[in-house]
């Protein structure tokens, strides 16, 4: 029997994330924290000065002869498969005949000192011949240059019902990529073990990704690679696959030298050689009846997939299945390429291809509004998802919260009152205008690929009854540990004083999926109460046995046996202790497999998601009409977290992820020029929000429902990545703020909407 009644008064005591006083005193540990070992190496990269190109000549007898320098690897040196590829391999560890793109490792050098190791990339001599760049994913996609064939998700027949409509537009829309900015670069730091095992530390997102392909490099079993992981500085993504590559060079090295090796990347070639974001550039076509019902969409979706697959193809499939957001569109056909480009392979980022698909679908929806001459936010409201609507993959909206959060927003806030501040304030300023706009999300919650939605626990209790915890789970900041901690307090009626979280290890956890898709805190939380679950069946036996009482009338909680309501003498430390003599066992590994979810790729159809994330959010920007800047007067949110089990860590959560949000889609410029070079590789081309940045008023409501989603962990629903996409609305706000300064600007549906777009905007006209 499995208890997942949450006790929310228990649960409300721990509200604070357990790595907040580390952290702030500066106690917390990352991987360039780790105490180096005697004789420990430092390894840089040397990467690809050139977008795309034939490898002529590699000579590196100039750098091998530089100070400190003990060996440089290339692919050469790969025991195993020069391979990396996730999902397709089709990306080389270490560049061998051909250059993708600008940034892609060729070779790593090995010395004494990291200075010594930089200094000897300069003396590295290249020569690549060119071949053709490609940065944009159309003129990919029209030289056949794809990644995995397109794939379409259909519902219902659009080619019929555009010929109902009596309103059809057509649109472009785009959204440029994002640079992670993990305030922890990647870095990993490996070191032999006794024969021919290596233990690597990394700031990964993904134990297991980078312990398989460093077996896979190195050509040895899995079991000889043990991945460690204690925190991340932020990941977003970011980390989930590209955190191996770098774990991987350090294991290489180990493995050949038999010494420690550190690699960890500067800021700038972090930025360089590993993706971000996907920019998508889209086509969309929308149709509606005269009242507004939205009753076909099309939509093509353009990905830039960078030079290798890396998580494109998932990204890809998220992108499509989040095509109609937040709204019930009876006939949809949906299509989408991944495009291979000559930029570095763009990966998970926060939202993973969802928030882009959700950007054309507002555009479009914002294009039929103003050509009509009505409220965006009409069409909004009056095609939101409804209990039962089919999702165009098949699935079937269950709990449905999207018009309850709406309405508890539009209400709440006073939507009205707000609408008619803003409309005032233009009335009455010239070159000050503001905006306002709803952004309605709908986001699915489990992997798209059925197979990830698993984890496992070990639980240790020990005989003087503290608990040691190992989960799959790795903590990034987003508070996973506070949360594992929580569920094994809860599941012993203990103090959650007496609950260790271990470091995220390979050997005590294996075969994890990633900690992503918003999906950790309910897999391994699940697979941990169910670890838990087992030893405290063990003990309750053991109580009602003692104490003479059936074993359903015996419970654990504040510290003690219960029979019934009855607090006994019976405490945790002696029960913990009568178990241990009596030879029970004290450990425990749980597991936990998504149930229920399923999806037929020949099909296109299923029940891939768990359950699905709603909110709304009311977004108000205040604009500069001379100088094209603009603040956010404030974010308005209702969100359904379910009950959330940590209010505190779920409201960082969403603050977090409207400010990156809102960052997207207004001032992170990512650019790459015509030959592949990123120009924005450094925080002083690329913008990115701060403290200034940040609306003046970021208020939160928790949906009030009596729904309980089962399969969130403790009813608590996944919080990392949905608030995001509220940041959407900060781009229609600002828009909808020239507009008012300019009714006959053209602004295409282009984001970012920086500054400069905005002053295009102000000063010039359709
Ligand atoms: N990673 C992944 C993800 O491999 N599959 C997903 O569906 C996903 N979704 C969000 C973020 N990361
Ligand atoms: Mo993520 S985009 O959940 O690694």
């Amino acid at each position: 029997m499995l208890t997942t009644q949450t006790n929310t008064e228990s649960l409300k005591t721990v509200m604070k994330n357990r790595d907040s006083h580390s952290h702030v005193s500066g106690k917390s540990i990352y991987v360039d924290d780790i105490p180096v070992r005697i004789g420990t190496l430092y390894a840089a990269v040397f990467s690809s000065p050139h977008a795309h190109g034939k490898l002529q000549e590699l000579n590196l007898s100039e750098a091998k002869q530089m100070p400190g320098v003990v060996r440089i690897f290339t692919h050469h040196d790969i025991l195993g498969e020069n391979q990396i590829g996730g999902i397709i391999p089709d990306e080389p560890l270490f560049a061998e005949h051909e250059v993708h793109y600008q940034g892609q490792p060729i070779a790593l050098v090995i010395a004494d000192t990291e200075a010594n190791a930089r200094e000897a990339l300069h003396k590295i001599k290249v020569d690549i011949a060119p071949l053709p760049i490609i940065v944009d994913p159309r003129e990919a996609q029209a030289k056949g240059e794809l990644i995995i064939p397109p794939r379409s998700f259909r519902l219902g027949d659009t080619a019929a019902a555009f010929e109902q409509c009596t309103y059809i537009f057509e649109g472009t829309a785009e959204t440029a990529g994002q640079e992670h900015l993990y305030i922890e670069g990647q870095g990993a730091y490996a070191y032999p073990m006794e024969n021919g095992s290596i233990r690597i530390a990394s700031s990964t997102q993904g134990p297991t990704a980078l312990q398989r392909t460093a077996a896979q490099v190195l050509g040895i079993p899995m079991h000889q690679i043990e991945v460690d992981v204690t925190r991340l500085g932020g990941g977003f993504g970011g980390k989930e696959d590209q955190a191996t590559t770098w774990g991987v060079m350090a294991a290489l090295a180990v493995q050949h030298l038999q010494r420690p090796v550190k690699l960890i990347l500067h800021r700038m070639d972090d930025m360089k050689m590993t993706g971000k974001r996907n920019p998508y550039t889209s086509d969309y076509k929308i149709g509606l009846d005269e009242n507004h019902r939205i009753l076909a969409y099309e939509a093509t979706y353009y990905q830039n997939a960078g030079a290798a697959a890396d998580l494109s193809p998932a990204i890809m499939e998220r992108t499509l299945f989040h095509a109609n957001n937040s709204y019930f569109i009876p006939n949809v056909t949906a299509t989408a390429y991944s495009c291979r480009t000559n930029i570095p392979p763009n990966t998970a980022f926060r939202g993973f291809g969802g928030p882009q698909a959700m950007f054309v679908i507002e555009a479009a929806i914002d294009h039929a509004a103003k050509a009509l001459q009505i409220d965006t936010n009409i069409i909004q409201r009056k095609n939101l998802l409804t209990e039962n609507s089919e999702f165009p993959y098949g699935q079937h909206a269950k709990d449905c919260e999207a018009k309850a959060c709406w309405d508890t927003a539009t209400e709440q806030y006073d939507l009205k009152k707000l609408q008619q501040e803003v409309a005032d304030f233009n009335a009455q300023n010239e070159l000050l205008k503001k905006g306002l706009a709803l952004m309605p999300i709908c986001f699915g919650i489990s992997f798209t690929k059925t197979s990830m939605n698993q984890a496992r626990a070990l639980v240790h209790v020990y005989h003087d009854g503290s608990v040691g915890v190992s989960t799959g789970a790795v903590e990034m900041g987003q508070g996973v540990n506070t949360k594992m901690a929580q569920v094994a307090a809860h599941a012993f009626g203990i103090s959650i004083e007496r609950i260790k979280i271990e470091t995220t290890n390979t050997t005590r956890v294996a075969n994890t999926s990633p900690s992503a898709a918003s999906a950790t805190a309910d897999l391994n939380g699940k697979a941990l109460l169910n670890a838990c679950q087992q030893i405290k069946d063990r003990f309750l036996e053991l109580a009602a046995r003692r104490l003479k009482v059936a074993v359903d009338d015996v419970l654990l909680k504040n510290e003690c046996v219960y029979i019934k309501e009855e607090k006994t003498d019976f405490t945790w430390k002696k029960l913990v202790m009568d178990a241990f003599l009596e030879r029970l066992n004290l450990s425990a590994k749980g597991h936990y497999a998504t149930p229920v979810i399923h999806f037929d790729k020949a099909k296109e159809k299923g029940h891939p998601f768990a359950y699905h994330v709603y909110g709304t959010a009311i977004i108000t920007a205040t604009l500069d009409c001379v100088r094209g800047t603009y603040t956010f007067d404030s974010v308005k949110v209702v969100h359904d977290f379910g009950a959330s089990m940590n209010r505190m860590i779920d409201l960082g959560q969403t603050e977090g992820g409207i400010v990156q949000g809102i960052g997207w889609m207004t001032m992170e410029e990512l650019l790459y020029n015509k030959d592949g070079r990123l120009l924005s590789n450094a925080l002083s081309t690329y913008k990115i929000p701060d403290i200034y940045s940040v609306p003046d008023e970021v208020s939160v409501q928790f949906l009030r429902t009596d729904n309980r989603h089962d399969l969130a962990i403790f009813h608590s629903k996944a919080v990392g990545e949905p608030p995001l996409m509220y940041g959407i609305g900060a781009y229609f706000a600002v828009r909808n703020a020239i507009l008012a300064f300019n009714p006959q600007a053209n602004v295409p549906f282009s984001a970012p909407i920086t500054p400069e777009k905005v002053l295009m905007g102000l000063y010039g006209s359709k």
